[in-house]
């Protein structure tokens, strides 16, 4: 499965209601810069990372991708997925100015591209080629009714509609100014989808430890499933006090790059629900690394939709410490095979490849030149 050719594409597509916000982000559209892999063949490897969409960054990941990986993977074979990983992720110049940020998100495309091959020669699904866990499908929760930018009563009328829709879960956003602004919100909402639904928050990384130990204190009283991201993300010895301090456990994991920085959250005790995400760490084959370090520690993992869930749903149908996926839907019109969810659960996909294939539409309607 030679490749021969390296192409890459840029996709911003709007979010639902033209906006929206969390406490750290206000965003109008959501990147996809990403890769195809053709190969000899004739098979086409689909690879992407998840962005902002700010142009001259999206572009940075791209030009990574093209102009240093590209060289790299011209004429090698697709199959060798962690031989190629490692000649990527390894690749000196790259190290010396990566392993985090711009070359660990082209990396994160390119080796879902790889992943996507491997499937496709396979002729499965890739859930199924990783030894499908979970035929019957996977939990799916809803966040894109939670947005910080919406008022109490829409976020309370968007809960309330995914939970008639059947979602198990929902998440909101907070990290207000003033914490009491949410937990009135919080309040509000836990009184309409009622005391069985799982409900979930959302600080972006904005409290202090101080706001985070005094507002995770009075989420006690909501029964809130996980606290997600309190504190600044890269900050293991506060979460690691937030997790001993609260009954609330706490989630995290969708700004981290690697499984260093997943393993010294995890042996701090400083997370509960580990959230990587493909599209951040290295891909696929990071991601697995991760959630297999989740698993030797019985942590659940529930990945950060980054791929706004095409290939997550592939890889937790797969691995048996997912318990469930973020349902964000903001590009699911992109691909070949859009996610599903029906009854609340993630329906397993059923073409071959990770779920990653973008449509000829899409790259017309949304490209970025
Ligand atoms: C907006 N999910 C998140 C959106 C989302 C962000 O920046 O991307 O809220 O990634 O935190 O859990
Ligand atoms: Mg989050």
């Amino acid at each position: 499965m030679k490749i021969t050719k390296i192409e890459t594409f840029l996709l911003h597509v709007p979010v639902t209601g033209s906006q929206i916000a969390d406490s750290a982000h206000r965003i109008t559209h959501w990147g996809v810069p990403g890769v195809i892999l053709h190969t000899a063949g004739g098979l086409r490897g689909y690879g992407y990372t998840g962005t902002h969409a700010h142009t001259a960054l999206d572009r940075l990941i791209t030009d990574c991708i093209a102009q240093t990986y590209g060289p790299l993977l011209e004429g090698e074979d697709a199959q060798d997925v962690q031989r190629l990983w490692r000649k990527l992720c390894h690749f000196p110049p790259a190290q010396w100015v990566g392993r985090s940020g711009i070359t660990q998100l082209a990396l994160a495309a390119v080796d879902i591209a790889l992943w996507d091959l491997k499937a496709k020669a396979a002729g499965l699904p890739l859930w199924k080629l990783l030894g499908g866990c979970r035929p019957g499908g996977i939990e799916a929760y809803n966040t894109d009714g939670g947005w910080l930018n919406l008022t109490t009563a829409q976020v309370v009328e968007n809960c309330r509609r995914f939970v008639g829709e059947g979602y198990p879960g929902v998440k909101i956003k907070v990290g207000s100014p003033n914490p009491n602004d949410d937990l009135r919100r919080i309040e509000a909402v836990r009184a309409a989808i009622g005391p069985d639904v799982k409900f979930m928050v959302d600080a972006n990384g904005k409290w202090d430890l101080p706001t985070a130990l005094n507002t995770a204190r009075k989420f006690e009283d909501y029964d809130i499933y996980w606290f997600e991201e309190p504190l600044w993300y890269d900050d293991v010895e506060g979460h690691a006090a937030l997790a001993r301090a609260t009954r609330t456990p706490v989630a995290l994991g969708e700004q981290l790059y690697s499984l260093d920085a997943f393993a010294a959250f995890v042996r701090a005790g400083a997370v509960h629900f580990v959230q990587a995400d493909v599209t951040r760490v290295g891909g696929i084959t990071e991601w697995w690394q991760v959630a297999d370090l989740a698993l030797a520690h019985h942590l659940p993992v529930a990945p950060h939709a980054g791929d706004m869930g095409q290939v997550h749903l592939h890889t937790a149908l797969a691995h048996p410490a997912c318990t469930m996926v973020e349902f964000i839907p903001w590009i699911r019109h992109c691909f070949e095979e859009p996610i599903v969810v029906k009854d609340g659960l993630f329906v397993p996909p059923q073409q071959p490849g990770a779920g990653s294939t973008v449509t000829a539409g899409a790259l017309q309607e949304f490209g970025i030149r």
